[in-house]
């Protein structure tokens, strides 16, 4: 039988790497994914909890009040990383403002985080897969002070390591802290995660595409010529390419790391700047991304080069493999 590695194993054995190898970012992506682990406990009983525990006026078997999941998954999160002695601040999709914290251990740390504690969570009543995707950086501010506005708005590029969490028909935790993409499954009998997915490399081209087609009126010239030329019979293939649309971003993307594919939500009348949010789901997917070999645009410049303004800014997005990326911004 080979040996199994587990996701600590995996970080410790590739701590050298990292460009400040003190174990903290090691530390950092444990927390992570203790977190990790708890929310997919949750997800798990979010149907017996909504449904059956709590059919009563939102309350849980013991009588108090429901929290939403996604409120469950922001607060485990923030309790690992304030509790960790890493991280200095964070932003969540969770929350209007950052957070900095106040004890003078995570003032200390060297990192912030940014994350969207439960993306796709429209998808969490009909149990369909949804995810957690996250985002690391050095801190600017000065160590020992409290995190600041500057830490949280840094451009994509500077990113020290970035991922995502699904919980679908197994919990798998993908991340790169910049050389390479590796993918682990959890094994809920034992709460470990085992590398299963070493070295991940999306296709360059592929034969699916993920986007809202209801909007398709609202879409640019481009990109209706885009998906004309996916739903005929003269691209790459031959043949028509297949449609594949959860709703869930973290889902679309990571089928489409896999197979081969391209993800777009991009700019439309009901949302002009875009629907998705670049520091805690572009940035952080479009890391992973380029990676593993793929690209990641608004439309027209990589996201990665984007210089944030706002903390909940949001942008078009092309994510996908290259080639596909890349005849869908018209090149
Ligand atoms: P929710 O978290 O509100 O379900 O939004 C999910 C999401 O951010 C992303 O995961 C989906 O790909 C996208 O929005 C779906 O948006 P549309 O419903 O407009 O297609």
């Amino acid at each position: 039988m080979s040996k199994l590695t587990t996701l600590h194993e995996f970080i410790v054995a590739k701590q050298k790497d990292f460009p400040f190898a003190s174990g903290e970012l090691s530390r950092l992506l444990s927390d992570i994914a203790l977190a990790a682990k708890i929310v997919s406990n949750d997800v798990r009983k979010a149907g017996l909890v909504d449904h059956i525990l709590g059919a009563q006026g939102g309350q849980n078997v013991q009588g108090e009040e429901q929290q939403k999941l996604d409120v469950v998954a922001d607060e485990a999160f923030i309790r690992a990383f304030e509790n960790g002695g890493e991280v200095c601040g964070i932003a969540s999709e969770e929350n209007d403002d950052y957070l900095a914290f106040s004890s003078e251990a995570a003032q200390k740390g060297n990192y912030v985080v940014l994350f969207d504690p439960l993306d796709g969570s429209s998808n969490i009543d009909v149990n369909v897969s949804i995810g957690t995707i996250f985002s690391i950086y050095r801190r600017i501010s000065p160590n020992g002070t409290p995190a600041t506005l500057a830490d949280m708005l840094q451009t994509g590029d500077q990113q020290v390591a970035a991922g995502y969490v699904l919980y679908g028909s197994s919990t798998i935790l993908v991340y790169s802290t910049g050389k390479g993409v590796n993918g682990f499954t959890l094994d809920p009998a034992i709460g470990e995660f085992f590398l299963s997915h070493p070295d991940m490399k999306m296709p360059e081209e592929g034969r699916l595409y993920s986007i809202n087609e209801g909007n398709l009126q609202d879409f640019n010239p481009t990109l209706r010529a885009y998906l004309d030329y996916c739903q005929s019979d003269q691209n790459q293939t031959g043949k028509p390419y297949s449609g594949r649309y959860i709703g869930s971003l973290v889902a679309d993307f990571h089928r489409n790391l896999i197979k081969g594919g391209i993800y777009i939500y991009p700019t439309v009348p009901s949302a002009p700047q875009g629907r998705l949010r670049l520091l805690y789901e572009c940035n952080p997917l479009a890391f992973i991304a380029e990676q593993a070999g793929g690209l990641a645009t608004d439309g027209q410049q990589r996201i990665l080069a984007i210089k944030p303004s706002q903390l909940h800014q949001r942008v078009g997005f092309y994510i996908g493999s290259k080639k596909m990326v890349e005849k869908a911004m018209g090149n």
